[in-house]
């Protein structure tokens, strides 16, 4: 018969940490989205310097793999309270890839770029700071969109209705507002045909195309507009 055992004493305590995205080997996977929080605090150099900057990164890394193929628009305009810098690579720096594309300050001192993406394929995101600023942040990726304005007229393929000034493609997505600030709806009559990757229409907003021409749509269309 065994007597108990009361022996009492230190032992290791191990705790489970979610895995850091500090390296890019440790990506965080995702696909598009809408302002994903982060934080850069505990962040630490990956020893990858993009070409839009110097200074130490302290970075953090995404595996984004894109569902759709369109001009994605990346962006960290939101909460960041920290002067941002960030990148893009076709595989990870220390596996063989190579930067795509770079950015310190798109609107302010806030990083984004613009690139055409492939349904399929995965990119590696690297966000971190200016000068080894660091902070908390949010990341969206979305396929890139131009507003309608109205501005100068009706006319859907008048770069001076768009804001920024150019007109939608197969791969450029388009927003018709509630309210455009210069008070015209587009149609597509005026000089030929149109074409956007998605199309969203606002409450209240319409798109007007004549049984004469055709408005594609490459992606999806949100039609808010109730009619
Ligand atoms: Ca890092
Ligand atoms: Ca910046």
């Amino acid at each position: 018969m065994g007597g108990f055992n009361t022996n009492t004493g230190t032992g290791d305590l191990t705790i489970a940490v979610a895995s850091s995205p500090d390296f890019c080997v440790d990506a965080i996977p995702i696909n598009e989205v809408v302002d994903y929080p982060y934080s850069t605090a505990c962040a630490t150099d990956s020893g990858t310097t993009p070409s839009c900057g110097s200074g130490i990164m302290n970075d953090i890394w995404f595996a984004y793999t894109a569902t759709e193929t369109c001009d994605m628009l990346f962006d960290l305009l939101g909460i960041a309270n920290y002067d941002t810098r960030m990148a893009l690579y076709d595989d990870c720096p220390g596996g063989g890839g190579t930067e795509l594309i770079c950015n310190d300050d798109y609107v302010g001192l806030l990083s984004g770029f613009i690139f055409s993406v492939t349904q399929g394929v995965t990119y590696y995101v690297q966000v971190g700071g200016y000068s080894g600023a660091t902070g908390i942040g949010d990341l969206s990726i979305q396929p890139y969109t131009l507003t309608w304005t109205g501005n100068t007229s009706t006319d859907w393929n008048n770069t001076g209705n768009w804001t920024p000034a150019t007109v939608p493609s197969s791969s450029v997505s388009a927003l018709i507002p509630t309210t455009p600030a210069g008070g015209n709806f587009p149609e597509t009559n005026t000089s030929g045909n149109a074409i956007a990757y998605n199309l969203t229409i606002e409450p209240g907003a319409h798109v007007y195309v004549p049984p004469t021409a055709t408005l594609t749509l490459v992606g999806s269309l949100s039609n808010q507009g109730g009619g």
